[in-house]
């Protein structure tokens, strides 16, 4: 069997997608004609060929921009069925979708569009696909405590319908400590956490996410590695690490793959998972993700496996709720 067909045969979890950054382009402008929302691009191929990134804030401009042509409930829908039908493609038995509220509900889009989109299209992937899911809403740290007790607000009769918050966007200059209380609030509310860290930011913030916002999981967590104690920290305790090996070369958090300090991280213990955090924006999904890092760091079938493995142990349903059948 290729390595291609052995990663689509193994059961994983994906714990670190954007569903707006599934938005591939083609359906970005099919939205935007039938929204009348205007685009920064002329063309789907002018659009592809402006994903040439320099840093997070580079990309982060095009995403939000990208997001505007999502308006009706159906749009939603027809984003998430499109991305659920690619995991299923790469062997995805559950996912985990970040959706970013504040994007959509700065525009006069209402909470409730968004959530009632997304929501339906996990129902259909469970029925089409056997597909379990979640949706974790994320916060963006680069507004306020105050804007984001409002989004927190608005998610409040929804409850049962989000499973966890986390905490993206522009990391550097805003630490996680900024969001200390909203996140202790939503623990409360019973919510599970998690928040970027170490992707750009200092390993300063991975600690400050673990002991402040007390997260259950690290989104990135590459920069760890400038801290010894915090390696050691990580290993000790089995934190999950939701890696997303393509988007750091995009982002240039690392110069090529082969440079990726990956199996470093591995070699020391670590408990990582491989994801694909904007696939339309980044170069590939959740497989893509797999094969290409096994063949630029030399990792084993038993060393992949093992991380789909751990992708379903840290994921945030059992596995009696995870489609049995799977
Ligand atoms: C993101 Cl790669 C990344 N980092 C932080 N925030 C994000 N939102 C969407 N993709
Ligand atoms: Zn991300």
């Amino acid at each position: 069997m290729d390595l291609d067909a052995y990663v689509r045969a193994l059961p994983k979890a994906e714990l670190h997608v954007h569903i707006e950054g599934t938005l591939e382009p083609e359906l970005m402008f099919a939205l935007a004609r039938r929204n009348g929302v205007a685009l920064p691009y002329a063309s789907v191929e002018e659009t592809r060929a402006a994903y040439d990134f320099s840093d997070l804030q580079s990309f982060l401009d095009l995403y939000y921009a990208g997001a505007a042509a999502l308006v009706d409930e159906q749009d939603f829908f027809d984003l998430a069925a499109a991305y659920f039908e690619r995991a299923h493609a790469d062997g995805v038995v559950h996912a985990e979708l970040f959706f970013d509220p504040q994007t959509h509900t700065e525009r006069g889009v209402a909470f409730e569009t968004v959530l009632d989109g997304l929501e339906r299209a996990c129902r259909d992937a469970r029925a089409r696909f056997g597909i379990s899911s979640r949706l974790i809403l994320c916060f963006l740290r680069h507004l306020s405590e105050a804007e984001g007790f409002a989004t927190l607000e608005q998610a409040m009769p929804h409850l049962a319908r989000i499973h966890g918050v986390g905490l993206d966007s522009s990391e550097r200059g805003h630490p996680p400590a900024k969001f200390e209380r909203l996140f202790a609030r939503c623990r409360e509310l019973g919510l599970h956490a998690v928040a970027h860290a170490g992707e750009e930011g200092p390993p300063a913030y991975i600690v400050e996410a673990l002991d402040v916002l007390q997260v259950e999981r690290i989104d990135h967590g590459v920069r760890c590695e400038e801290d010894a104690a915090l390696v050691e920290r990580l290993a000790r305790e089995q934190v999950p690490l939701t890696v997303c090996p393509l988007s750091n070369v995009k982002l240039c958090v690392f110069e090529r793959l082969e440079q990726h300090n990956f199996r470093r991280l591995m070699e020391a213990g670590l408990k990582l998972t491989i994801n694909s955090d904007d696939p339309a924006y980044f170069g590939g999904y959740v497989a893509k993700n797999y094969v290409d890092t096994a063949r630029a760091l030399e990792l084993t079938r038993a060393e992949l496996a093992r991380i789909a493995r751990n992708s379903l142990e840290a994921s945030f349903v059992s596995d009696a709720e995870r489609a049995p059948w799977l």
